[in-house]
């Protein structure tokens, strides 16, 4: 049965606060570091039990990703790398209902144990990872000595990028086929796979020097280290790396996609290619200054064009495209224009799925190769086994051409820089490089493939934003009644118009985006649309 002791003396350190609720959403458990203590010992004691019941490590990231220093969260992870399995939000949210007395709080646990069906001392190991917070050591030791108390082992990576530590519960559950679970494999995977496909490569334009943006959080420090190792073919500048400023203070991916402008900390004349990644490094936009001084951004849109290019071109050369299923995923925000240009220049199917990675990284497994993105540079690809194979077959076939042989294996490299478990800011760098100095393309050139229609974004304060229900990705309204007929009533007066509105998931309040031919258009749309929703 349950050690008791050792649960009391972490519930009178660590005291839950009178009338405080919290719901494990989207991004786990987040809000200001000090009011989050008491859930760190509900969810060290989850993350056992998950554990023991998958009978494999799962994992625990302490961050709040792009929100201020001030705040922190926790996030927990499956084996196979991905987001925690949705019905256990209901135990985390569960144990987050139940107030501090050790006997009501052991005899729902005693509960679980029995419908999980496993004991306190069956065998369980956790890995723990969090972000350079000042709050961050205290919240990972919390969650330590839960799972420890139902003797759990722990494996504590301290200082880890989000999607370091999906990585590492993949690997070490995989048994090393995806990769060595420490960091230095991490490293080694990406880095060798990076080389491996210059090397191979005929013809791959020289680097251009890039400038990063590491909204001083972990990505500078992890990024530092990784720029030793390729400083033979890429030179990288880091800035915001958190010797002067404040963690996403003024930087980071999520302030510049977000205020569409470039981040403090960083001079904008020496460079022509620039990027930014947020507090925890799993969300990449680049950007630039163009001939007329204009600052341009490259979001998660543009990132699903090229990627979908790049493996679109070496399955054609490699004589596999008629055999593999290749998708891009979005959400309803994705721009128009992507999505023409996906369809109709490239012939790439597209889907659209409801905001919300764990939504698209689902929908991606549909495919063999499925390219995922937020427009907020959240995104990554995955393979599926067989496609994997088929590469693996191509390159063993000594009928196969030079050139088909080629391909499979820049294919087979670009696999091994990314990280399929999850969105990954430096993996999703390095891929991004390579194919830009493969299809000699610049930031102009990249961003030249399609031009995006002007859009706008509103937020808009209702007395209760669940009477707004969505369907179709949430493209249309189902309630309030009406509503989408006025909303369809006001697009067709706009020429390749395009509106919709949904409940915000993480903040009180709706959301009107809007799509036209000029920004004037765009406006005027959104706020139509919002003195409708009003
Ligand atoms: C969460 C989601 C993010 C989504 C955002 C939308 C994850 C890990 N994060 O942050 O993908 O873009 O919510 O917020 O799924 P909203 O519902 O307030 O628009
Ligand atoms: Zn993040």
């Amino acid at each position: 049965h349950i050690a008791k002791e050792k649960l009391a003396t972490l519930l009178m350190e660590y005291p839950k606060p009178a009338g405080i609720v919290m719901g494990y959403g989207t991004a786990g458990f987040r809000a200001r570091a000090d009011t989050l203590p008491w859930i760190m010992i509900r969810i060290g004691i989850l993350a056992a039990f998950r554990s023991k019941v998958k009978r494999a490590c799962v994992g625990a990231m302490i961050t709040a990703s792009h929100n201020p220093e001030y705040d922190n969260g926790v996030k927990l992870i499956d084996p196979y790398g991905e987001m925690l399995e949705q019905a256990w939000e209901v135990y985390a949210n569960n144990l987050s209902v139940l107030d501090d007395d050790i006997h009501i709080l052991s005899d729902y646990l005693e509960n679980l144990m029995n419908q999980l069906n496993i004991q306190a001392n069956d065998e369980g190991i956790v890995a723990i990872a969090y972000d350079t917070r000042q709050s961050s050591p205290l919240l990972a030791s919390i969650v330590k000595r839960a799972a420890q108390a139902f003797y759990t082992t722990i494996m504590d990576f301290e200082l880890m990028t989000t999607p370091q530590l999906h990585y590492a519960v993949r690997c070490y559950n995989d048994n090393g086929t995806y990769g060595h679970y420490t960091e230095a494999g991490y490293f080694d995977k990406l880095c060798t796979a990076f080389q491996n496909l210059i090397e191979m490569t005929p013809n791959i334009q020289r680097f251009e020097p890039l400038a990063i943006d590491a909204a001083n959080g972990i990505g500078a420090m992890k990024l530092a280290y990784m720029r030793q190792t390729l400083a033979k073919y890429i030179h990288i500048e880091i800035f915001n790396d958190g010797t002067r400023g404040h963690l996403n203070e003024k930087c980071g991916a999520d302030y510049v996609k977000l205020y569409q402008k470039a981040p403090d900390g960083i001079p904008l004349t020496n460079y022509s290619k620039y990027c930014s990644i947020d507090g925890d490094a799993d969300r990449l936009i680049y950007f630039f200054i163009d001939k007329n001084k204009q600052f341009r951004l490259l979001d998660g849109d543009r990132f699903s064009v090229l990627f979908a290019s790049f493996l679109a071109m070496k399955l054609k050369e490699a004589k596999l495209i008629d055999d593999v299923k290749i998708g891009v995923i979005q959400t309803a925000y994705a721009n128009g224009r992507s999505t023409d240009y996906l369809i109709n220049k490239m012939h790439v199917p597209v889907a659209c799925v409801p905001t919300g990675v764990k939504h698209l990284h689902h929908k991606a497994l549909d495919y063999d190769i499925g390219v995922y993105f937020e427009a907020n540079g959240h995104g990554t690809v995955i393979f599926s086994a067989e496609l994997k194979s088929k590469i693996k077959m191509v390159l063993e076939d000594p009928k196969r051409t030079v050139e088909e042989r080629l391909a499979a294996n820049q294919i087979r490299a670009f696999i091994n820089i990314i990280n399929e478990t999850v969105g990954d800011a430096i993996a999703d760098l390095l891929a991004t490089e390579v194919i830009l100095s493969i299809l000699h393309l610049n930031l102009e050139g990249w961003l030249n493939l399609y031009d995006d229609l002007p859009q706008r974004q509103l937020k808009v304060a209702v007395r209760d934003r669940t009477m707004i229900q969505t369907t179709d990705a949430e493209r249309r309204c189902i309630t309030p009644p009406h509503l989408q007929d006025c909303i369809d009533e006001l697009v067709s007066k706009y020429p390749s118009g395009r509106a919709f509105v949904r409940p915000s998931g993480t903040e009180d309040i709706v959301r009107v985006y809007a799509e036209a031919l000029t920004q004037q258009e765009a406006d005027d749309l959104a706020d139509k649309v919002r003195l409708v929703v009003e």
